[in-house]
């Protein structure tokens, strides 16, 4: 140290390597502004004005470090009301950024500003951020990559470069808005989506959407780091790219034990990191992207059409830098049957934590308490005043244990935190089944479902332990479940009905994936473990957009511990109103 500072140069140096030191420890705040607007979008040959964040389609990146604070302004300038979720950020003691309009916040009206801050605590990877209001994050949402630490290298060989994040989303012709509103007034199903999108973009396999096709431009001999998004509504996706494979490294912002595919698959609320290996020399051709559902629904009730994106390579010898070249052949990549299961099955058990000593699998070993939850569709009589769309006469509902969530007109957080909760809703959320049947068996003649406002209580750090399982009711159906505020471990599946006698011998308490959205297998069932180590009101439902409107919702209500560093603090002075 004497020697560092005997020469202004080496004392300069010395300087930087503290100032290093302690951005990487403290982080540093990163500012957006979002102003919530609209924009008209020309797609599939229909101009549509959509909501959007800065006029951006999909809306703008957030890019930070670990350890880093983000402050974004949020200000709406729209007729609609409007929220944000962070989706996978655990918002460590900041519930009332988590975003759910009527559960952690009262909606951003027109004309009002609220500034969403919070801290990015040992996360690294990609998440992303949507509206979460209605169907809004149709067009509402974008990217958050977090780099590492500044110094910290990926615990995989380091990429040559970073492509731009793909997305994939969900593209209706007509307005979302009065497609779901037509829907709940009628009690069908919403109409299904015309396109699915990567970047915004539907491809050349849609009608009158050449022109709209995302590339991606690469080099021979290179490794790139691709992250990948599912912002699709109702939809889980294949992903494949012809003549390349991908290996995945990350999910949902944790790292995962390399493994390497040719097709992935992707829910709604999910992300992946993969590596791209491109060819080691100019292979003189294009390579297209495929995501397409995977779906065991009837078909026809579901969009089963195909996004495409495009691969190219730089070639050396071309003169031109303009890209895509037509005389050049295309290679299409092999997808799966729209309702493979297996190969579903087949890729998600691949998923295993990191569990190293720098990236431990903290995987709860103990159990405090134990919850099984049924997971899916039903249905609600329809008033007498109607005429319903929905199964047999019926409205269409869906539910958690039974129990389809009615939102609130105020927030359940702001009311938990007052402990004015009268009215507003009740701690007797069911544990387990109230009238066990055989999940997946035939299913019970009356379909009904009951509705109300129910949060289940933790006190502070439970070790909970959740076995989510679908039903039958209506056809089994695979339902991607996302829990906001934790990640948790995923330390078993199955199909049929969870057997509580053996298959906890079965559980992976060593390295289980670790993520926040996990699919509950069509006719199945999958258990998950977490550490109730956040206080607040913590939203748990389906991500495809249509189970999550006709009920298929429910939230944890997570009590303060007993120290100042475990209770939540009040609300900001910005926070919205109802
Ligand atoms: C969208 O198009 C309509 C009709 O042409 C126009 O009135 C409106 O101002 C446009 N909106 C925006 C945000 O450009
Ligand atoms: C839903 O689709 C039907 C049939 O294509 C169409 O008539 C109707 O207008 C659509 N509804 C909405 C709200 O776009
Ligand atoms: C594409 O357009 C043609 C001609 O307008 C029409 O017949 C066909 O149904 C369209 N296909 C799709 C997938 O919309
Ligand atoms: C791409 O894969 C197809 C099918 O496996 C093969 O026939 C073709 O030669 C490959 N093309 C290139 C450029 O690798
Ligand atoms: C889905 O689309 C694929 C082609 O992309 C087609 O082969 C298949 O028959 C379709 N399946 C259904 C159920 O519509
Ligand atoms: C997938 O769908 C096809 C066509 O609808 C059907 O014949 C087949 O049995 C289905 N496979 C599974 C595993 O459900
Ligand atoms: C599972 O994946 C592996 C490799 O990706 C493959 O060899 C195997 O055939 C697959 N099994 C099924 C049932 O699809
Ligand atoms: C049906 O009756 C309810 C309650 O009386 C009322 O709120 C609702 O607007 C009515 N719906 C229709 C479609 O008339
Ligand atoms: C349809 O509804 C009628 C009258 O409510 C009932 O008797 C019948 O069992 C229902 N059928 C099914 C398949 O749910
Ligand atoms: C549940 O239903 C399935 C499918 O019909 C059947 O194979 C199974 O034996 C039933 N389980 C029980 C416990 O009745
Ligand atoms: C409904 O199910 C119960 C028990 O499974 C059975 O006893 C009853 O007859 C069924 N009712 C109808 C209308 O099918
Ligand atoms: C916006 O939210 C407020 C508070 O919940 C509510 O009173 C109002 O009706 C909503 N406005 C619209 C346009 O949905
Ligand atoms: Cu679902």
């Amino acid at each position: 140290m004497a020697m560092a500072i005997s020469s202004g140069l080496h004392c300069s140096l010395l300087m930087a390597t503290l100032t290093l030191l302690v951005v990487q420890a403290q982080g540093i705040t990163r500012h957006y502004d979002f102003n919530i607007q609209m924009a008209n979008v020309t797609r599939l040959c229909g101009t549509k004005s959509i909501v959007t964040v800065n006029g951006q389609f999909p809306g703008p990146e957030l890019t930070a470090r670990e350890g880093d604070r983000v402050h974004v302004r949020v200000t709406n300038h729209v007729a609609h009301n409007m929220s944000i979720h962070w989706h996978g950020i655990r918002q460590m003691r900041t519930g009332w950024a988590d975003g759910p309009a009527y559960v952690t916040q009262c909606p951003i009206q027109k004309g009002q500003t609220y500034v969403y801050k919070f801290t990015i605590t040992a996360q690294r990877g990609t998440l992303w951020w949507h509206a979460h209001i209605s169907w809004f994050r149709s067009t509402v949402y974008g990217a958050i990559v977090i780099l590492p630490k500044l110094g910290v290298p990926y615990p995989f060989p380091a990429p040559h470069k970073e492509l731009t994040p793909v997305i994939f989303g969900e593209w209706w012709l007509s307005d979302t808005e009065a497609i779901v509103n037509t829907a709940l007034k009628v009690g069908g199903a919403p109409n299904i989506s015309d396109a699915f999108t990567i970047n915004g973009l539907p491809g050349p396999l849609y009608n009158c959407s050449a022109k709209d096709t995302f590339k991606l431009k690469v080099e021979p001999g290179k490794t790139y780091l691709l992250r990948l998004i599912n912002a699709a509504l109702n939809d889980e996706l294949f992903f494949s790219v012809a003549n390349h494979t991908l290996t995945v490294v990350e999910v949902d912002a944790v790292y995962v034990k390399p493994f390497t595919v040719r097709t992935l698959v992707i829910s709604p609320g999910q992300t992946t990191n993969v590596l791209l290996a491109t060819k080691p020399a100019y292979p003189g051709a294009n390579f297209y992207m495929f995501a397409r559902p995977y779906s065991t629904i009837r078909p026809g009730t579901f969009d089963n059409s195909t996004v495409a994106g495009i691969l190219e390579y730089r070639n050396p010898g071309s003169l031109s830098s303009s890209s895509f070249d037509k005389a050049l052949p295309i290679f299409k990549p092999m997808l799966p049957y729209f309702n493979d299961t297996n190969f579903v099955t087949n890729f998600t058990t691949k998923l295993r934590s990191l569990a190293t000593k720098q990236y431990p699998a903290a995987v709860p070993q103990a159990v405090d308490r134990r919850f099984f939850f049924t997971i899916g569709l039903g249905t609600l009589p329809c008033p007498k005043n109607m005429t319903c769309q929905g199964p047999n006469g019926t409205q269409f509902a869906a539910a958690v244990n039974n129990v389809s969530l009615v939102l609130p007109t105020t927030a359940l957080l702001q009311s938990h935190f007052t402990g004015l909760t009268s009215g507003v809703y009740a701690a007797n959320f069911p544990a387990m089944p109230l009238s066990p049947f055989n999940y997946t068996g035939t299913p019970p003649n009356n379909t009904h479902v009951a509705t109300g406002t129910k949060l289940l209580a933790l006190s502070f750090n439970t070790s909970v332990e959740l076995v989510m399982q679908d039903t039958s009711i209506l056809g089994i159906e695979s339902h991607p479940l996302h829990l906001h505020g934790f990640n948790f471990f995923v330390v078993g599946q199955g199909f049929g009905n969870y057997d509580a006698v053996n298959d906890p011998a079965k559980f992976n308490l060593v390295d289980p994936v670790e993520r926040n959205t996990v699919g509950v297998p069509a006719g199945g069932w999958v258990a998950i473990r977490f550490l109730a180590d956040n206080p607040g009101v913590w939203f748990m439902h389906c991500h495809l957009e249509v189970h999550t409107t006709w009920g298929l919702r429910m939230a944890w209500q997570v009590q303060d511990g007993s120290k100042p560093s475990q209770k939540l603090p009040p609300p900001p002075s910005d926070m919205p109103k109802c």
